[in-house]
Parts: C-alpha cells; structure tokens; sequence
C-alpha cells in the first residue's frame, strides 16, 4: 500500500500584498494591468509584491482553455449606455448598471491589447490588416459581438499576463481551498490556503487584499452527457464553484445566485450557437419544420413573460422557453437548419467562397468546441447537407456569459444617480474587506464574457493597488493556525489512511465516500429537486425543502470525503466547493418566489414573473461555522433610461482603465 503513503505534507508559507487567485481571463487581466500600478507606486516609496497563483497552467487554464471563435463584447461604435440596455433586457430588468457600464467603457481596450498581441480578428473586405484600434471594421456576428481565429487565445493572453508579471510570481498548480479570515477582524481576509496537486505540499498565503477570480461552477446539476461522456460539459468541468464557495465562506455577500445559465447548444457535442444564428443567419425549427419562436410568441403574456420581449429581442432566457414548450408538447427534436442557411449564404458566392464557407462552419467548433467537430465526423453529418439537433443543457452558475450569479461588488464611483448601497468602497470589492472578484465572480453583471472578464479583472488590479497603499501599515494575521489548516485541506487523506483497510474494496467503505459518489449524490439531488433536466428546469417550495434536508445531510458527509492520492484530494474539495455554490443556488431560488428566468427555471408554485414584488437583486451570506442562510431583498435602481438618451454626466473616459 506504500503508493498511497502520502499525507504530512511539506509546508510552504509566503507573505504577499496582493494575492490573484485563477489564471483565467480575469486573472490575466489583473496581472497584465497591476504592474503599473505597482511600478508608479514603486516610484513613490512603496514596494507591492503581487503573486498570482492557479490550480492549472496558465496557458491553458478557465473557460477559454480551448479557444474561442468570438469576442462577444466589444463596443467599437456602440454606445456603453446601450450596452446596459441590451445586458437589463436580456437578464430580465435587473442587473448593477454601474457595473455593467464601467465595463462596457473599458472592454475595447482590452480587445485592442488582444490584438496587438497577436489574436487574429476578422475585418471587413478592404479592413484585412487595419487594427481595430487604428479604425479597422471586425467582421461582426451581432451588434456586440466580433469573429475571431482564437484557437490561442488563451495562450496569448496568457503570455501577455506572465510577461507583465514575471513568471517568478506564478505558480501554476495550487488549488486554493479556503480564504482565512483576518484574527482581529472577522470581516476581512488576511489570507489564503491550498494545496499543490502534484506534490505533497500545502501552501499557506498571506495578503493585504487579494482577487478570487475561479471562474463559475459546473457539475452541480447532474449533466446530459453520461458514462464516458461525463467530463464534457458547455462550460469548463474544472470550474467548480471556487469562486462562490470560498467567497461565501469568508462571509461575502452574494447576489442573484438564483439566476443560472442553461444554454441552448448543439446537441451532445455542446456547440455555441451564437455564430450560426447571428453570423450565418440560420433558423432553429421543431421536428415539423416549424418556426417555434413566431408560433410560441404570444405565449409569453400568459404569465407576464412579455414585458420582457419585444418582437425577437428578448432575453436568452425566453428563447429557451419558447424552445422547451416545444419539446415538452412532443414537437422535438430542435434542429438548427444549418443546411438552409448555407444554401442561402451561398447564392451569390464563387465555388472557391462556397468552400471558404464550409470550413468557417468548421473552424467556429474547432476553435473553441471541438467535441462538436467530433459529434459532426463521428455522425456523418455535413452542415451544408443535414440539419443538427439543439438541446438545452444542464444548468451552469457563472456571472460572465449569459447569466449574472455572484458576489455583491462595490462599484466605481464616477456614474451619477448611483446610490449608496451600490458603492461602499474600492472597486469590485466585495462586503468583505480585502477580498475582490471579477469576470464570473461579479454578480449581477452578465454579458461580459473573454473581453469584459479581462477588462473587469483590470479595473479590480488598479482598485487592489489603491487599497494596499491606504493600508500600507496593516498586517495580516491568520484567525487559524497553520496546522489548523493543514490538519482541515488533508483531512480526506487521512480519512483514507486510517480506514482504507476496513474493507478489501477502496472504494467501498462505510467510513468514507468517494469524491465521486460524492458528486453523483450533489448531482442527483440538485437535478431532482432544484429544477435540473430531469424535471424539465422545474422546482417548487416543497420540492426545495427536500432539497435542503439533503444538500444539510451531504454537507455533514463532506466531512467523510477521502483523498487516495493528490488527484483525489483535488475532486474532494473542488465538489465541496460545488456543494456550497449549489447550496447558495438552492437557497436564492426558494426565497425568490416568482419565475424571474422562465427557460432557465420554474418556480412551478409561482410561474408569473411579478415585478410588483420581485423587481429586486437577492443577496444572502452564509454563516460556515453555525450553517446558517441569511437571504434578503435589495433595492434596484435604474440608472440608464430606457430611451436613447443619456442621462446627464455619464461620459466615457477614452479606453484608459
Ligand atoms: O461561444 C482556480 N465564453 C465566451 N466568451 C467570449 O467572449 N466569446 C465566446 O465565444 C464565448 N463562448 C464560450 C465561452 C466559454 C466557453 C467555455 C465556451 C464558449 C465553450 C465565456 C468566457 O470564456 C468567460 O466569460 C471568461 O473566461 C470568464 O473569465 P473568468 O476569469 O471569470 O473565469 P475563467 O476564465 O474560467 O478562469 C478561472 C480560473 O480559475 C482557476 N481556478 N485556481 C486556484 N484555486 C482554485 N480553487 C481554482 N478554481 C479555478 C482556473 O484554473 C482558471 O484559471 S460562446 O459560448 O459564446
Ligand atoms: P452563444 O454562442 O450562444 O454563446 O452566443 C454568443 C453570443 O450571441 C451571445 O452574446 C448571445 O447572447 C448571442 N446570441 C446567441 N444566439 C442568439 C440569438 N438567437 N439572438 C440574439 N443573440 C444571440
């Protein structure tokens, strides 16, 4: 049994002023943007060590692991204040509008950096070598969004980010488990503590502030895919709620954690379909060839749903809806006739832009699903020739796509009419002194997706710079003792130490589960009762208090998780992780008592959307040592008008964070 000896881990403590916890596209972001900061405060006096730390290899770490065929914001000649409207419009009327203009004025000149450093954007005929900055037409799929070849992408962002912070101040590897609280300040974080998955060893940081960007959480509802297929999902697996989970446990305050993304994809290979509506044009038809969205439409009113549709604008969510009655009739399966639209591409083309045609349909999977490139060969299907069926997924918690789950952030100062409770403090802080997010971890503010993520981890940087100078004098105090933490990270190994001889079979054991079953048993839970496929994205009170009893009764489980090597070890407390993101989703859908995102999920008990009593942002915090959920309404303030118009005062600072 000598492989499995492992456990008394090597310790490794370090102290830094700025913490970057991820290496996704907000993480790069802040590396890429802090070092100025830091240089001209260098320049005054005051020396900042920032370290950025990822549990995988920034090259290829978060959702853009794979590429992406799209930038899906970029303003270029749109207004920010219409971006607001179209992000209000399609999150169903509530969203922090500070916080979505603030990134709507920054974005593009992330984008411009993007291209700079080497990302190939797509121009219009005439444009081709123009940069974007230099006044070069991208080629657009839709009004925000802009075609990309970004099979790289995260490489060069990646490369940009370790070049401005020195690969000295990575470490790749180390996934964080906790944020430790300040001793003399509950309410603040002081550090952060995790483990390397490659080596027996526990890293314990200390921080002035630091920035938890882990991205969304994937695998708490029991997915689509099965057997073997089990580790594809839309959004990345090992997104696993870090952000959340670790951010509630510091105490923060969460938002809209009700809200979930469920997007429609090409079935079983999970491709976008954003190029091949917006780009392409095609239609998505029922089993008969109809026209689901026209002939649904005017279902929408019978429950309030059309205040938030006007014609085909309407929100990703309605879409869904509209898609669903047709399956749950029986009219399914959805298809994408893709083969009428590239007929109707084609008509006016040469045979060499025909083939041109045919291998963007290609390359937009390549890029950034090619799973769905996979499905495609392994089917015989030729898009040009034979239609692909689509299908909702299983549900996905983020704050950067078309969702807005996350964490209350204070927001930037500068925009009028923002009222108190939206602005406390430094930037993209939360209510947790010290501790900030970005991208996916920003609630209430979706609609940024690679570029706004990237840029909104940008303005975090310059706001965590400000903070550690206002605080140049503090020093950060751990509430835990390091052996407290070490003892809590390898607590599964040693749950698999002292019992795995119990029995002849390790993975049967009456004193421990299997971070797998583990998962299974969260799975299986949140798709049952907390509206997942199984119910057709269906829930009501009475199911949710089952819910409850079971997510309380895993959470005592999660106690009895065992780590039989490093790997093990990783998949324990990425599905604890889970378990308090999901915890957090259960608790956010049963206090809200409407069905604010009908086509992500029902609330069967309240299917209106009533904006008389619900046209409000939840927000909760969640008490770890007594286990205690404390959700309440907080107040929406609109500050964009519905109209074209600005209001006063709100200008656009040029691309400068
Ligand atoms: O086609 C820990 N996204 C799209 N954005 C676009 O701009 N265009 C598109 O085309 C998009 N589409 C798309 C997208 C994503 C995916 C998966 C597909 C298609 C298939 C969305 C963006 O990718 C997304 O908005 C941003 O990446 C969000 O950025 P951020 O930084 O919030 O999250 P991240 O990039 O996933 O990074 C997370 C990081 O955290 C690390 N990590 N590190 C230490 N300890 C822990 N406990 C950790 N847990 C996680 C991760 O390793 C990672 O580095 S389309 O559908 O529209
Ligand atoms: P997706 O590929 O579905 O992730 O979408 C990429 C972008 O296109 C996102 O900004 C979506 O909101 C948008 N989008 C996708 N499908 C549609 C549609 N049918 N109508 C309008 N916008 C869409």
């Amino acid at each position: 049994m000598s492989e499995y000896v492992f456990g008394n881990p090597e310790i490794v403590e370090e102290e830094v002023d700025i913490l970057i916890i991820g290496g996704g596209m907000a993480a790069c972001g802040a590396a890429f943007e802090i070092m100025k900061w830091v240089d001209a405060a260098k320049q005054q006096g005051t020396d900042i060590k920032v370290k950025l730390v990822d549990k995988a290899a920034l090259d290829r770490s978060g959702a853009v692991a794979q590429g992406l065929s799209a930038i899906n914001t970029y303003m270029g000649e749109n207004d920010p204040a219409d971006y607001v409207r179209y992000v209000r419009g399609d999150l169903m009327g509530i969203v922090r509008e500070d916080l979505v203009y603030d990134v709507g004025r920054h974005v593009d000149d992330s984008v411009h950096n993007f291209e700079k450093w080497g990302l190939p954007i797509w121009k219009q005929p005439g444009d081709e070598g123009k940069p974007l900055k230099e006044g070069g037409k991208p080629v657009r799929s839709g009004r925000w969004q802009i075609m990309i070849n970004g099979e790289s992408y995260k490489w060069i962002v990646a490369e940009a980010a370790k070049k401005a912070l020195g690969t000295e101040n990575i470490q790749e590897r180390v996934f964080i488990v906790r944020l430790e609280n300040d001793k003399n300040d509950p309410n603040r974080v002081a550090g952060a503590a995790g483990f390397s998955v490659r080596e027996n060893k526990v890293y314990v940081y200390k921080f002035k502030c630091c920035l938890l960007v882990c991205g969304g959480a994937v695998n708490v509802f029991r997915p689509r895919s099965v057997g073997e297929g089990m580790g594809r999902a839309w959004y990345p697996v090992w997104n696993a709620g870090s952000t959340y989970a670790m951010a509630a446990e510091a105490g923060a305050e969460m938002t809209l954690m009700e809200n979930r993304f469920v997007p429609a994809r090409f079935k079983d290979g999970y491709g976008p379909v954003g190029a091949w509506f917006l780009l392409f044009k095609a239609k998505a038809i029922n089993a008969f060839g109809e026209d689901y969205q026209a002939k649904n439409y005017d279902d929408l009113a019978n429950y309030g749903y059309d205040a938030y549709a006007q014609g085909y604008k309407m929100g990703t969510c309605l879409r869904n809806h509209l898609m669903m009655k047709e399956m749950k009739e029986g009219r399914g399966p959805i298809f994408m006739d893709t083969p009428t639209a590239m007929a109707e591409l084609a008509k006016n083309m040469t045979p060499k832009e025909i083939k041109h045609l045919e291998a963007e349909a290609w390359e937009d999977f390549l890029d950034m699903t090619i799973g769905q490139c996979g499905v495609w060969a392994g089917e015989n299907i030729e898009p040009d020739k034979e239609m692909s069926e689509l299908m909702p997924t299983e549900p996905y918690l983020l704050g950067s796509h078309a969702g807005c789950a996350g964490l209350w952030v204070s927001g930037p100062e500068d925009l009028p009419g923002t009222p108190d409770h939206y602005h406390w403090g430094y930037n993209r802080m939360t209510t947790v002194k010290g501790l900030f997010t970005a991208g996916d971890g920003v609630g209430a503010s979706g609609h940024k997706f690679s570029s706004g993520s990237h840029a909104e981890g940008r303005i975090a940087a310059k706001a965590m710079v400000k903070f550690v100078l206002d605080n140049k004098d503090w020093k950060p105090e751990l509430a835990r003792s390091v052996d407290e933490i070490i003892e809590e990270i390898y607590r599964p190994v040693k749950n698999f130490l002292e019992h795995k001889d119990y029995t002849t079979a390790i993975d049967v054991n009456p004193h421990y589960i299997t971070p797998r079953m583990f998962q299974f048993r969260l799975q299986k839970i949140m798709d049952e009762y907390v509206g997942g496929v199984s119910t057709w994205y269906q829930t009501n009170a009475k199911m949710m208090e089952v819910a409850e009893r079971k997510l309380e009764m895993l959470r005592e489980d999660s106690l009895k998780m065992r780590a039989k090597d490093l790997h093990e070890l990783l998949r324990a407390w990425e599905n604890y992780h889970r378990l308090i993101a999901a915890y957090a989703h259960m608790k956010h859908i049963k206090f809200r008592e409407e069905s604010r995102y009908p086509g992500y999920y029902y609330r069967m008990d309240f299917q209106r959307i009533d904006d008389e009593n619900w046209k409000c942002f939840v927000n909760s915090t969640f008490d770890r040592h007594t286990g205690e959920w404390k959700l309440k309404k907080v107040k929406y303030v609109q500050l964009i008008k519905p109209t074209d118009e600005e209001p006063e005062g709100i200008h656009r600072p040029g691309s400068e964070v």
